[in-house]
């Protein structure tokens, strides 16, 4: 694991900063279960990912970023995209295909996008979004705009051919992205253990001439965090990519079609032990930086919001028909 020298020195986080991340851990959890007992309902249209488990992983480093920074998600893109802190009214609304939806309605769970918010978007092609991020990343650099790009994918992703063409593309032109590859084990079905011959994703990077980081528990998400600002700060810096890769699981199925036969229970009991929730709150109040109450009541207005955010959806105009020949080309 490459080293990396700190510009700045570590800072204590503000109590109010703690709090917001905890808020947006419960958001992700809120949203996506009340997701899927929506989709069980066939209230939902298509397939969604849920990102239920991987809390800390896509909070801890969302908000090491800044405001103007760029993201790219995957298809599991819901938590990334409560990370970024799109409206969750938008979002529902765009689940179910609403036109008030982040995309009108036209994208659904997994093209959620939202550009004020710096989310270029989820995407269905496996691997998709790297080209995109590394495209992004050059006009960040060549308009000077000091602005990052962080392209989230699975652990399923680094054998597709556009990792290797992107990583090695956004090393020699030293361009300003943080590759971040959210390691759940498995590729629908498929174990990673079984289709790489190194141990981990990130021992890739050496090949590239890219600093590789390894976050052995993305469930702790001071772990996560603290790492990702000192990666932010180091590409920001004009030094050129890196690849970082945390560990977590997916509670879930890989989508809402999948029976999930190839996983134990006995695992998925494992895991759900290793709650990034319940972990972040046990620190919080250990460390008398939140009272039980506090965080209680935080995800009972978490749970709220999500609940307003249905209403809207359910309340919301269906795209008139007309509406499917617009925004198809851009201005
Ligand atoms: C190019 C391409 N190949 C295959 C698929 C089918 N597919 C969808 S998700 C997925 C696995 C992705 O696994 P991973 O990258 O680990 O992400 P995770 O679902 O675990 O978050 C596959 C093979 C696809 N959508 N695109
Ligand atoms: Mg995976």
């Amino acid at each position: 694991m490459a080293k990396t020298k700190k510009s700045t020195a570590k800072q204590e986080i503000p109590k109010e900063k703690l709090l917001h991340m905890y808020k947006l851990m419960c958001d992700i959890r809120n949203f996506d279960e009340k997701v899927n007992y929506m989709v069980k309902r066939g209230m939902v249209p298509g397939m969604t990912h849920f990102s239920v488990g991987e809390e800390a992983a896509n909070v801890g480093a969302i908000a090491a970023l800044t405001e103007g920074d760029l993201i790219t998600s995957n298809h599991r893109g819901h938590g990334q995209a409560i990370a970024m802190e799109i409206d969750l009214n938008e979002m529902m609304a765009e689940i179910m295909g609403k036109a008030t939806g982040t995309c009108k309605g036209k994208g659904g769970s997994m093209h959620i996008a939202d550009l004020d918010k710096g989310n270029l978007g989820a995407n269905g092609i496996v691997g998709g979004g790297m080209g995109m991020a590394i495209g992004a990343a050059l006009t960040q650099q060549m308009k000077k705009t000091g602005k990052i790009v962080m392209c989230c994918f699975g652990d399923g992703a680094v054998n597709e051919g556009t990792f290797h063409e992107t990583m090695n593309m956004a090393s020699i032109w030293k361009l300003p992205v943080i590759f971040y590859s959210i390691n759940n084990f498995y590729g629908i079905s498929t174990p990673i253990s079984s289709v790489i011959n190194v141990d981990y994703n990130y021992q890739r990077a050496s090949a590239y001439g890219v600093p590789g980081h390894f976050i052995e528990d993305g469930n702790d998400l001071m772990a996560v965090y603290n790492k990702f600002v000192e990666l932010v700060d180091y590409v920001r810096n004009g030094n050129g990519p890196v690849l970082v890769e945390s560990l977590t699981y997916r509670w879930y199925g890989h989508s809402t079609s999948d029976p999930g036969k190839y996983r134990t229970k006995q695992e998925v009991d494992e895991w759900k032990k290793k709650d990034p929730i319940l972990k972040q709150k046990r620190y919080l109040i250990d460390n008398n930086l939140a009272t039980e109450e506090e965080l209680n009541e935080i995800d009972r207005k978490s749970l709220e919001s999500v609940e307003a955010s249905v209403k809207f959806a359910l309340e919301s105009p269906e795209p008139t028909l007309e509406s499917a020949f617009e925004d198809i080309f851009a201005d």
